[in-house]
């Protein structure tokens, strides 16, 4: 893709229908909790978008958010609107180097300064510089005159965003988040450990669309972090008529009901996990039997053990006396409403438009 071209062009060269566009804007819109309306309006901004130069800087992690954002089996229009961004610096996935890579940061800094989206994954160490550096640079002195040029910071992965694993006790690097460090600047925070790909592209298609999206208390995106897991999650009724798995191997457990009682942190742990899925919508750990672990939650490592049930879990106040006094129906009622205040526009995403009624619109 030309520096000039717009998305719409570069998509046209690369054979994607207008019906396959608009099918894409549909989803995208239900995705970012955008009504139906919406989605002219979101054809149109990306129709006329122009590639915004991406800055990528990987600090204290596994590489497991980069695994799992280039991890899609299949082609799709997200990857190819994620091709048109210019991604400038990614030590992982660029094919430069040494000083050349060093040096296309460098000149991508200057030559898009104020402009730039930087994209951090991992934790930063400030015990000591030492720990973690890249082209003898420390994590710290990089994200901070990373930063300082940049439109806006996109924190990606629970330890970016929260400190992650990295941060758990004893928590010898002295790691902590991009917002610890980065006070004047718009953050996005994308957690989870790994997390959802379409949530990372749909997020940086919210940017180029409509600029930043809007954030909840912990600076994550409300389109995908609005509800909790056990909110959608699809054993939520068995929850609600008291029916648990009591071990991994027993007749609950074979018949899919609740997991409650095998540590699952689903009520307490925001993100899209029970709608979009993994693995292009096919399962999630729940649906493969397993509890969630609540890693989109800050300090998710320490929170206590994965596998004994939820009593004092974090959160507000109103869940954990709730839950103190113990499950069942009335308590998944009430949390419910306490998810709901947190819910905001998230609600919508599940309007329904078809690709017809688009091509109407976008006919007339
Ligand atoms: Fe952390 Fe990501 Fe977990 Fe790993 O980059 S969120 S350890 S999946 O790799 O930062």
């Amino acid at each position: 893709m030309k520096k000039d071209q717009t998305l719409g062009e570069a998509l046209r060269l690369k054979g994607i229908s207008r019906r396959g566009f608009l099918k894409f804007c549909a989803a995208t819109a239900s995705m970012m909790a955008l009504p139906p309306a919406m989605v002219p309006a979101i054809a149109e901004a990306l129709e006329k978008a122009r590639k915004p130069s991406v800055i990528w800087l990987s600090f204290q992690e596994c590489t497991g958010c980069t695994e799992s954002l280039t991890r899609s089996s299949t082609s799709t229009v997200e990857e190819l609107i994620f091709d048109t961004i210019s991604l400038d610096y990614h030590h992982t996935l660029q094919a430069a180097s040494g000083t050349g890579a060093e040096d296309a940061r460098e000149a991508s800094m200057k030559e898009n300064r104020g402009k730039y989206v930087l994209i951090v994954d991992g934790s930063i160490p400030i015990s000591n510089p030492g720990y973690s550096t890249i082209a003898g640079i420390s994590n710290e002195d990089m994200l901070m005159e990373a930063a300082e040029g940049a439109a806006a910071i996109v924190a990606i992965g629970s330890c970016a965003a929260f400190g992650g694993i990295p941060q758990a006790r004893p928590n010898p690097t002295g790691a902590v988040s991009v917002s610890d460090l980065i006070k004047d600047k718009p953050i996005v925070n994308v957690p989870g450990c790994p997390p959802i790909p379409v949530v990372i592209t749909g997020v940086l298609t919210h940017f180029l669309t409509f600029g930043l999206p809007e954030l909840d208390h912990l600076g994550r995106p409300l389109a995908f972090y609005g509800n909790s897991i056990h909110d959608r999650c699809y054993r939520r009724p068995f929850y609600d008529k008291g029916l648990f798995a009591e071990t991994f191997d027993d007749e609950g457990a074979r018949k899919g009901w609740c997991l409650y009682k095998l540590g699952c942190k689903g009520p307490t742990t925001y993100n899209a996990c029970a709608t979009t899925k993994w693995n292009d919508g096919t399962s999630f750990p729940i649906e493969a039997g397993h509890p969630c672990l609540g890693c989109s939650e800050p300090d998710f490592w320490d929170a206590g053990s994965f596998y004994q049930a939820l009593s004092t879990p974090t959160g507000d106040i109103t869940r954990n006396t709730l839950y103190a006094a113990g499950a069942g129906v009335a308590a998944g009622a009430a949390i419910a409403a306490v998810n709901r205040k947190h819910r905001s526009s998230a609600e919508k995403r599940h309007e329904k438009v078809t690709i017809d009624d688009l091509e109407k619109e976008s006919k007339s």
